[in-house]
């Protein structure tokens, strides 16, 4: 849960470098029908009594099949989350692969390294874009 009680959803913005990052990889979704064919930072609902961070690194294992080092969290222009949906939040932490090649295992049909500057030539899930734009300035 988030802390005003919305339904928390995790994801990564894996760079290719923490230190120095020039791409991002980024993922089509393949599911649900309403969602297919739109890119999104990879991730997933947290599960109840799971703690945000572990539910994170779980779904990139279940839907990459890697493992990552966590940097910072990105905030919404508020310090917060990101709103998604009517009761959903999200939270995104940026990444970079510790373990694993990433293939696209579940719910993704292509994954694709984009250099920072053509992030926003994607067709993107509408929750991500403002997103996506943070991180450009973020990664700057
Ligand atoms: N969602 C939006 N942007 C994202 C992610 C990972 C998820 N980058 C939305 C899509 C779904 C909901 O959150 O409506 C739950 O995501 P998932 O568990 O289907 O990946
Ligand atoms: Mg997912």
């Amino acid at each position: 849960m988030s802390r005003d009680g919305r339904r928390l959803v995790v994801a990564a913005a894996i760079l290719d470098s923490l230190r120095s990052p020039t791409m991002m990889l980024c993922a089509r979704r393949s599911a649900p029908a309403a969602l297919a064919g739109k890119w999104e930072l990879p991730g997933g609902k947290v599960e109840p009594e799971e703690d945000a961070e572990s539910a994170l690194h779980r779904e990139l294992v279940e839907e990459l099949g890697v493992e990552v080092r966590l940097g910072p969290v990105v905030p919404a222009s508020d310090g917060g989350d990101w709103p998604i949906l009517d009761h959903l939040v999200m939270r995104v932490w940026l990444a970079e692969l510790a373990t694993g090649s990433p293939e696209p295992l579940e719910d993704h049909d292509e994954l694709a390294w984009v250099p920072r500057e053509r992030l926003p030539e994607l067709d993107w899930l509408e929750p991500d874009r403002p997103i996506v734009a943070a991180l450009q300035a973020a990664t700057a």
